[in-house]
């Protein structure tokens, strides 16, 4: 009989041991797999800031934004742009999350920008030669738009990092070359590329460093690179 008292001891060892075990191989199925970062994604039209697409209307003739919120609520109207040749290049230049109305204008080269923050709309000139075209994107990463252009005439890119204010000035294209600006290489940062519609040929600089990419896609006449963001010619 007094032999019993360390057989329970050592089965309730077991079973604790065998319980802690169960337990954490449990626990570790249970936890949830590597979540990635979720980047910032100020190309996104979303005005309301619950990172779902809005429905957006840019009405050019009255420089009318009118905006259905996909949380919800009151849909919104409101004048920003309107003169005859003025293009939207909406965006989160203010890095808060929400895209803010905004308007490039070719004759002068103005940004025009209503920051969704509140505040005093932003004025920018940047760009305003007559093969300007707006190529807005994050090219330094830091979850605001930069304004930018690309200069068609000399296969210039003229970029303002909202970073640290520097000016990025890189000579990539030629001048039939489409800009497609997009971040080919997933690192967040916007990439400096062209489309070549004579031969199909996309040339893309990415901002992670390294060579080049150059890759034959497209070249029929018809074709029409799709632009990772919204781009207006
Ligand atoms: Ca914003
Ligand atoms: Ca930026
Ligand atoms: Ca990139």
């Amino acid at each position: 009989m007094k032999k019993k008292k360390p057989i329970i001891i050592i089965s309730l060892f077991i079973i604790i041991v065998i319980a802690v075990w169960s337990a954490y191989f449990y626990i570790l199925r249970k936890e949830p797999p590597t979540q990635k970062i979720i980047k910032k994604t100020p190309f996104l039209i979303d005005f309301d800031g619950d990172r779902k697409t809005d429905m957006a209307i840019y009405r050019a003739d009255t420089g009318s934004w009118l905006i259905n919120p996909s949380s919800g609520g009151q849909p919104i109207s409101k004048g920003w742009g309107g003169e005859p040749k003025d293009l939207p290049v909406p965006g989160d230049y203010d890095g808060d999350g929400k895209t803010d109305m905004a308007v490039y204008r070719p004759g002068n080269g103005g940004w025009y920008i209503l920051p969704s923050s509140g505040g005093q709309p932003i004025s920018k000139g940047w760009g305003g030669e007559p093969t300007d075209k707006p190529v807005p994107g994050d090219y330094d990463g830091d979850g605001k738009i930069d304004f930018a252009i690309y200069r068609a005439s000399t296969g210039n890119w003229l970029i303002l990092l909202s970073f640290n204010g520097q000016t990025l000035a890189k000579a990539w294209g030629e001048s039939k070359d489409q800009p497609v600006p997009g971040d080919y290489d997933g690192d967040g940062k916007t990439d400096i590329a062209v489309y070549r519609p004579g031969n199909g040929g996309w040339f893309i600089l990415p901002s992670t460093g390294g060579q080049p990419i150059t890759k034959g896609w497209g070249g029929e006449p018809t074709d029409i690179p799709l632009k990772a963001i919204a781009l207006f010619e």
